[in-house]
């Protein structure tokens, strides 16, 4: 019996789980799915395709995945938005609906009224803007992930740079934490507000925003990396916000 929200995840990266707590923490999520969500929406990233290492999928990754698969299986509706670590997806759009569907570049879904708006991000990113398919063909030849080497130095050096100049360094998106180039993500979310969309959704920053921080319309899906972030969207079209492994489920 499916249920009545709106369940989103992001940036999984299961082929860099790495404890068995984690598996087990997702496993118990899907469970969650199962009896609350009518829809889980995966936004992006639920691994790197082709894998970086070996030839094939790791044992360990297709557990994962197919615990995945099992939502459209037991009557949870499962949207897959292509990230840019499986970008090798997006020419190949998937509709079996309503069991499963492949999207790029964005969902949209109207819940309560209000139109949302579920999209990975990387296009907001100046590095994967444009950048994208010369970083994929230098990671192909390779065999290096170079998009991620080089978004995970960014990062470090913006924290670094945000130490030396705290009071220039603080994020528009709210926490002093966080680089200041996350506010471009919240500058996407503002201009696609202003074209019409309710609620924006994006991940692939791994820095989870719930629609407790200002700008409310925004809200970043994290990630189960770092993080075990769960993004709910109610029948009203209201969003919540929580991490997995705080709350926890007992059935
Ligand atoms: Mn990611």
């Amino acid at each position: 019996m499916a249920g009545r929200k709106l369940v989103v995840v992001s940036d999984l990266h299961v082929d860099r789980w790495q404890k068995e707590s984690k598996f087990e923490q997702f496993e118990d999520f899907l469970l969650y799915v199962r009896r609350e969500a009518h829809t889980l929406v995966v936004n992006g990233d639920v691994l790197d395709l082709p894998p970086i290492e070996g030839e094939e999928v790791s044992a360990s990754s297709k557990r994962a995945l197919l615990a995945l698969l099992q939502a459209p299986l037991q009557g949870v509706r499962l949207v897959y938005v292509v990230g840019n670590h499986d970008i090798a997806f997006r020419g190949w759009p998937i509709d079996l609906r309503p069991f499963v569907r492949i999207v790029y570049p964005f969902e949209v879904v109207d819940l309560g009224g209000r139109r949302i708006r579920i999209e990975h991000g990387h296009y907001y990113d100046p590095l994967f803007n444009g950048g994208y398919d010369i970083l994929a063909g230098i990671r192909k030849f390779l065999n290096y992930d170079v998009g991620k080497v080089a978004v995970d130095t960014w990062k470090a050096a913006t924290r670094f740079l945000q130490r030396l100049a705290p009071e220039t360094g603080r994020s528009a998106v709210g926490r002093a934490d966080e680089p200041a180039i996350f506010g471009r993500w919240k500058d996407a979310a503002i201009r696609l507000k202003e074209a019409g969309f309710d609620l924006v959704l994006f991940g692939h920053i791994h820095s989870p925003k719930g629609p407790d921080d200002e700008p409310s319309f925004y809200v970043n899906t994290g990630d189960w990396v770092d993080h075990t972030t769960v993004t709910e969207v109610d029948e009203s079209g209201r969003p919540t916000q929580f991490e997995w492994r705080e709350r926890g489920y007992r059935s």
